[in-house]
């Protein structure tokens, strides 16, 4: 091989060389080419389905109507006081357990004698409509339907034999949550819900009979349903008991036993109230501490309760001036505090995963 030759050859083995090398370098562009674009294809699909799956999260809260609540309150009261052993409370309690069937509930009237602090045998009936009734996650949902026999807080003595009409103080909350049962029967939230309406509530001793004040002679219903529950075992993330919610310019403040057993539940509701516009109804600030049917919950059934209850710091009860009297008709039932409560509520439930 002459010098010229063996240049060439070597010029062949080092472009050859260098060709091999960079068919390598192309092989391994082409490689990372491929690996860029399947990367870049995953995360798309991935955003994609994020986007889908907070598209398919998108909750629409029904809009409760406060015409609808108002017209269930008032059939309550049609029906006259609603004291237990009457006729209008036998037939109350026949008209809500139908309209809890109409809405798509599951109904268990839940009957037991209860004894009253002064031994009347009070034939007392707990309605108790249950949605999505398999569902693990429950919510809790309570208010009372009965009447007080006596109107004894009436500012005239000669009224304190007669019963309480009850439009506010039973027949609100019951009136609030019949209307929520029409939508989640049409619109059914993501948790199972359970409404209860608690019977013998208000049949507790009266203050002018003196001596011991006898707590536990209020809330009969509902201490007898939380220690004989209508499904054995029953629990709840929460409970929400209604009372009083119905008057003009109600105003709710953080009950302390609320505070006390259930913080959270307080605060999720109260700042939902907020964020809607209600801020004015409910009050972010200390109320008083009632006995009421949200204490046995807590107590007995272990459920975390709160009482939406009026409070209202200017009077001497602590309630509204109409509370246990005469007075407590459908003209203090006003539809912007049912329709403050109600949207709440709606929200808090529907927003429940
Ligand atoms: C609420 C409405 N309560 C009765 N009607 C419970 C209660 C009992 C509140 C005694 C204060 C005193
Ligand atoms: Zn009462």
């Amino acid at each position: 091989m002459n010098w010229k030759n063996r240049i060439c050859s070597s010029v062949d083995a080092v472009f050859r060389h260098k060709s091999l090398s960079l068919q390598l370098i192309l092989l391994y562009m082409r490689k990372i080419v491929i690996l860029l674009l399947s990367i870049f294809v995953l995360l798309a699909c991935k955003r994609t389905s994020q986007v889908a799956k907070v598209e398919e999260k998108a909750i629409t809260v029904p809009a409760f109507s406060s015409d609808s609540a108002y017209l269930y309150v008032k059939k309550q009261v049609d029906f006259g006081a609603r004291v237990p052993n009457t006729k209008a409370h036998e037939e109350c309690a026949v008209y809500l357990a139908s309209e809890l069937k109409r809405f798509g509930a599951k109904v268990i009237e839940q009957k037991a004698d209860l004894i009253a602090f002064d031994g009347t045998v009070l034939k007392s009936v707990n309605i108790i409509g249950s949605f999505n009734p398999k569902a693990e996650g429950r919510i809790l949902l309570f208010a009372h339907w009965d009447s007080r026999p006596w109107a004894d807080n009436d500012p005239d003595p000669k009224n304190h034999k007669k019963p309480v009409m009850a439009a506010n103080d039973g027949a609100s909350g019951v009136g609030m949550l019949l209307e929520m049962a029409r939508w989640m029967g049409q619109n059914s939230p993501t948790v199972g819900v359970d409404i209860i309406f608690f019977d013998s509530e208000d049949y507790g001793k009266p203050a002018s009979a003196g001596g011991d004040p006898a707590e536990d002679s209020w809330c009969l219903g509902t201490q007898y349903w939380a220690k004989n529950p209508h499904v054995p075992g029953y629990t709840a993330r929460y409970g929400i008991l209604l009372d009083m919610v119905g008057a003009p310019g109600a105003t709710f403040y953080r009950e302390q036993a609320s505070e006390y057993y259930a913080p959270r539940v307080v605060s999720a509701v109260w700042s939902q109230a907020k964020s809607l516009g209600f801020g004015q109804y409910f009050k972010d600030e200390k109320g008083g501490a009632i006995t009421d049917d949200h204490i046995y919950v807590n107590k007995i059934s272990g459920i975390p309760s709160i009482d939406i209850i009026q409070y209202d710091p200017n009077t001497e009860s602590g309630f509204g001036a109409y509370w246990h009297t005469i007075y407590d008709t459908m003209e203090n039932v006003d539809k912007n505090t049912l329709n403050a409560v109600g949207t709440t509520l709606m929200h808090v439930v529907y927003n429940e995963k």
